[in-house]
């Protein structure tokens, strides 16, 4: 039986080998000798552990400042031990700041054969042996092609060419601008299989996702041991040139990828195995069959025995896929939470800034520190919104009233009908009593015995009592008008 398992975990694991990416990443390994990064980037002595720093380098315990922005300086950090690994990835994060809009001269990532020595080249020597990556500032060959990122691999022979920024010199590279970025800017220079690949993250934020692929070369021959270093200059232009960590990693070749072309199984052998395995397996539920059939008593044990665990059942299959579904959706829960929290976040802090601007009036702060901000809390946030949710069920209950006034209007019946008929009987009234009171005071006996006492009320003559009625029509027909522009109104904002 277990000898079974043992075939099934053979046959698999040789699927896996044919189905894999024959391209496996490298193995890293970090390289803490040839590295530095603060905090506490200096010991006490005020140097950098298994680094130098000369020339116009000042070591800090955030970074290494190279150079200052003044003129004509020059400065470097070398690693004191020389790496022996044959590949490896170096990531330079740094920091180019300067006043003027043009800044100079750069700043040189270096691995090469010597170490620590001055020069013209970016701090460094000339005719060097080994690998330069330049970021440089300085446009001196005016082809509006600065700053620019570019490698240039040296057997020791040529001399750079500062004039024309070395531009036919070089390996490879990209047109980048790293000068006062938001956040460090940051180069992965990585050398694996004679590959030279620069990566460049151009520090407009602090993620560490934001590379970009600068160059790549391929059959690059660098010395076998080499130092790592990092140098500066300035010339007629300045810039500060800070180098706030050097972190390396070997890199080398995992184990499994290194197999012999011989020992890659071939399609004719896997069918043969996958026969192996079927002819196999069938031998053995006979097997069991028969163990069953001779052992009845011992049948439930063996049900569920040894290879059974490396299989699933379609139940089993099924539950895993429901568990795999929820933790999906718990997982897209989880995120829309955090976004909604977010988006809550940003919502007070709008509305703190809006209180503290109104709040603040025009006395433009008094002064800077100290001053606490009112700042509108969530239970306020809770009652605005509450407060709109219930203008907002009110406007709906007005709006569903003037419909259906509306709707009685139209159809004649009661509601705001009855008012206006109502209206337009109590109109009618007043006008039937006036009539009535004008009739009497008409047919009363003109000439001498007329009484000089007025009735109490009506005491008017015809052309007030004309005026009168006239006024009383036209403000019932006021009224009519203004209560069709009303509706009118209502009816065009819902
Ligand atoms: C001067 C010289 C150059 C240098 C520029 C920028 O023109 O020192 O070598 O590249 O300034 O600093
Ligand atoms: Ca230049
Ligand atoms: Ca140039």
């Amino acid at each position: 039986m277990a000898d079974h398992a043992n075939l099934a975990l053979a046959v698999l694991a040789i699927f896996f080998t044919i189905s894999a990416n024959p391209y496996k990443l490298p193995h890293r390994k970090f390289e803490y000798k040839h590295s530095f990064k603060g905090p506490h980037l200096v010991s006490k002595d005020g140097t950098v552990p298994f680094w130098e720093h000369t020339g116009h380098a000042i070591a800090s315990d955030e970074s290494i400042r190279v150079t200052p922005s003044l003129r004509s300086k020059k400065g470097a950090v070398w690693n004191k031990i020389k790496n022996t690994n044959n590949f490896w990835e170096v990531e330079l994060k740094f920091r180019v700041t300067g006043r003027g809009r043009i800044g100079a001269d750069g700043l040189a990532f270096w691995y090469t054969d010597e170490r620590g020595k001055d020069g013209p080249v970016f701090g460094n020597i000339d005719q060097w042996k080994g690998l330069a990556v330049f970021f440089d500032s300085f446009d001196n060959d005016a082809q509006h092609n600065n700053p620019y990122i570019m490698a240039m691999n040296n057997d020791g022979t040529k001399k750079y060419d500062h004039n024309s920024d070395g531009s036919h010199q070089q390996l490879g590279g990209c047109l980048r601008d790293f000068r006062n970025k938001p956040f460090p800017v940051k180069a992965k220079i990585e050398y694996y299989q004679n590959v030279l690949q620069i990566y460049f993250h151009a520090g407009m934020s602090a993620s560490d996702e934001d590379y970009e692929l600068c160059m790549r070369a391929d059959n690059v021959e660098l010395p076998k041991d080499g130092f790592f270093g990092v140098s500066a200059a300035t010339g007629g232009l300045a810039d500060d040139h800070d180098v706030i960590s050097v972190l390396t990693h070997s890199l080398t070749v995992p184990p499994d990828t290194e197999q012999p072309s011989g020992s890659k199984v071939t399609e004719d052998e896997k069918k043969k195995l996958e026969k192996e395995f079927d002819d196999y397996w069938e031998k053995l539920q006979k097997a069991k069959e028969e163990y069953r059939k001779e052992h009845p008593d011992k049948k439930k044990e063996s049900d569920y025995d040894e290879d059974d665990k490396w299989f699933e059942d379609q139940k089993e299959r099924e539950l895993k896929n429901i568990y795999q579904g929820q933790n999906v959706m718990h997982m897209t829960l989880k995120d829309l939470n955090r976004k909604l929290d977010m988006i809550i976040g940003q919502q007070e802090r709008t509305l703190s800034q809006l209180g503290s601007v109104s709040g603040g009036g025009g006395g433009g702060g008094g002064g800077g520190g100290g001053v606490a901000v009112d700042t509108i809390k969530r239970h306020e946030v809770d009652e605005v919104l509450r407060n709109i949710r219930d203008t907002h069920s009110q406007i709906s209950g007005i709006k569903n009233t003037v419909e259906a006034v509306q709707s009685k209007v139209v159809s004649g019946g009661g509601g705001a009908g009855m008012d206006m008929s109502l209206l337009s009987h109590e109109l009618r009234d007043s006008l039937n009593n006036v009539k009535a009171d004008v009739a009497k005071i008409l047919n009363k006996p003109p000439g001498g015995a007329i009484p000089q006492e007025c009735p109490t009320t009506n005491c008017i003559g015809t052309t007030f009592f004309l005026v009168i009625i006239a006024a009383q029509t036209l403000l019932f027909i006021g009224y009519l008008v203004y209560k069709g522009n009303k509706e009118a109104a209502a009816k065009k904002f819902y």
